[in-house]
């Protein structure tokens, strides 16, 4: 990549930052977009957060990874055709590379392009994955989702397979989470398809427990967005003033965390002054958790049917392919 895209990217999404920054912050209740924890410490924090005791997530999902690629890749390859492997939210690719190498011992035809937010992951990606799996062809995206992706469909006409796994969808509430599998479904051709992986609803102590963890890695997660915004907008947040608060709803499935402001307080954000009362909120992030049922409604409502279903032993987490 030359040095002048990077810069022209770079200023792009600091504008974008700083306004969505500031519309969330001057709303009421007050929020924060959960894509912007992923600068380079967010990117290590949540590192950490998959290797931690209560996060079952990463586990989980490895596990169908590790140990039913096989028959994924055969849902996939059915047809025999050469397609995009598309990959929403790559991040290290740790999981997905199962599924990869399944793919090229399989002798199939792909291109794989992940996309993500981060732009260090994608770096990352494609200097590390050739050395991995050098038969590989890959071509990274680094944006946001639908930016990217609407690219990604531009690159080629063969088919497509989109792989949105890790409950990345957990980040939308239901409703956008409907918005964006329609979207989704519109930008895809008839018989195109879907792997897509949602954390299921399960005990709600467990659930907590992933985002609530002992060590306060999920704190410092939180607290880094306000160090970012410090770094990066101007801004002079005093990290000791905001606790982390997170919460699961077991009716709704929805789990959520919140900075709470510890006392009556200003803070600036380059020219903007934002007030924090005591006890005041900010929305910082919601994982979204599902039933079986919860799922197969969302695939009907936004045009796409439901094909197979991967579980890993303790049904924690499931990988489904919608066509
Ligand atoms: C990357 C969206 C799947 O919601 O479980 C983990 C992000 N936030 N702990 C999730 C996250 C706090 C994670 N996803």
């Amino acid at each position: 990549m030359s040095t002048t895209t990077t810069i022209e990217t770079t200023t792009d999404n600091k504008t974008q930052f700083l306004q969505e920054t500031l519309t969330g912050l001057q709303s009421e209740p007050k929020f924060m977009r959960s894509k912007y924890f992923y600068d380079a410490t967010g990117d290590r924090i949540f590192q950490q957060i998959m290797e931690m005791e209560e996060y079952y997530l990463t586990n989980a999902e490895m596990e169908i990874l590790r140990y039913q690629s096989a028959q994924l890749s055969q849902a996939i390859t059915a047809d025999g055709t050469a397609f995009d492997l598309i990959e929403l939210g790559a991040g290290d690719a740790t999981k997905s590379i199962h599924l990869l190498k399944s793919l090229l011992d399989n002798k199939m035809e792909f291109s794989y392009v992940p996309i993500d937010i981060s732009e260090h992951v994608i770096s990352d990606l494609e200097e590390n994955l050739p050395k991995k799996l050098p038969e590989l062809d890959i071509k990274g995206l680094n944006g946001d989702y639908f930016d990217m992706l609407k690219k990604a469909t531009q690159l080629s006409d063969r088919r497509k397979v989109v792989l949105f796994m890790g409950a990345n969808i957990g980040n939308m509430t239901i409703a956008d989470a409907e918005d964006f599998c329609s979207s989704l479904k519109q930008l895809l051709s008839p018989n195109d398809l879907l792997i897509i992986g949602f954390d299921l609803k399960k005990n709600p102590q467990q659930i907590l427990a992933a985002y609530n963890d002992k060590g306060g890695i999920t704190r410092s997660f939180n607290l880094n967005l306000l160090q970012r915004i410090n770094k990066e907008l101007d801004g002079n947040f005093n990290l000791e003033n905001f606790e982390h608060y997170a919460s699961y709803d077991p009716a709704s499935g929805a789990c959520k965390s919140y900075l709470i402001s510890l006392k009556n307080q200003i803070v600036n954000i380059g020219r903007q002054a934002i007030h924090f009362a005591e006890n005041e909120y900010i929305f910082m992030e919601i994982s979204q958790k599902y039933a079986l049922s919860d799922i197969d409604q969302l695939a009907e409502k936004t045009g796409f049917k439901p094909l197979q279903r991967f579980f890993d032993q303790h049904q924690y987490f499931v990988d489904a392919i919608w066509k």
